[in-house]
């Protein structure tokens, strides 16, 4: 079977680009730590609000009977609730996000914290900040005529200037 050099040349182009772009994956998967989600965790997004893991009094900063620093977030129409929250910076953080309505994006600028909040999924993401500073936690799927405004505040301090609020 005869291919013209032209064509022989254009596959090699179109190769190189598949090649690259996956290489791109695996590279970025293994030396940044950067992968999709892979837990499935279910939830009644209409019902957060009435108890259990994202009711009201349940959401924001604590810390775990392990040491683990975790943090229990709401995004829902136009906000991510509660809406500051102060954390150490070069601490190993777990966010576990839920929506109360639509599909929210989460978002801090210059951070590694960037997931979907698909309603009726638990969104979890664990990483660390590691520079103090003010970042402001962006939604980035459009989710209404608000979405422009929907945002909320992280401050990321010193660990030794740091008190967990429970
Ligand atoms: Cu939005």
């Amino acid at each position: 079977m005869h291919i013209h050099t032209l064509e022989r040349n254009w596959l090699w182009v179109a190769g190189s680009v598949v090649a690259l772009l996956l290489g791109t994956i695996v590279y970025t998967a293994i030396a940044h730590n950067i992968h999709p989600p892979g837990q499935m965790e279910t939830i009644d997004s209409a019902s957060l609000h009435l108890g259990g893991e994202f009711a009201e009094d349940q959401l924001g900063v604590r810390v775990g009977a392990d040491g683990q620093i975790r943090v229990t977030l709401v995004a829902a129409r136009y906000g991510f609730f509660p809406r500051n929250i102060e954390l150490p910076s070069g601490t190993p953080i777990t966010f576990r996000i839920a929506s109360a309505d639509v599909l929210h994006g989460i978002h801090a600028p210059m951070t590694n914290l960037g997931t979907m909040i698909v309603p009726g999924y638990v969104s979890t993401v664990t990483t660390l900040f590691p520079k103090p500073g003010e970042y402001p936690l962006l939604c980035n799927e459009y989710c209404g005529l608000g979405h422009d405004h929907m945002w909320s505040k992280l401050t990321v301090v010193d660990p030794q200037n740091w008190h967990p609020d429970r």
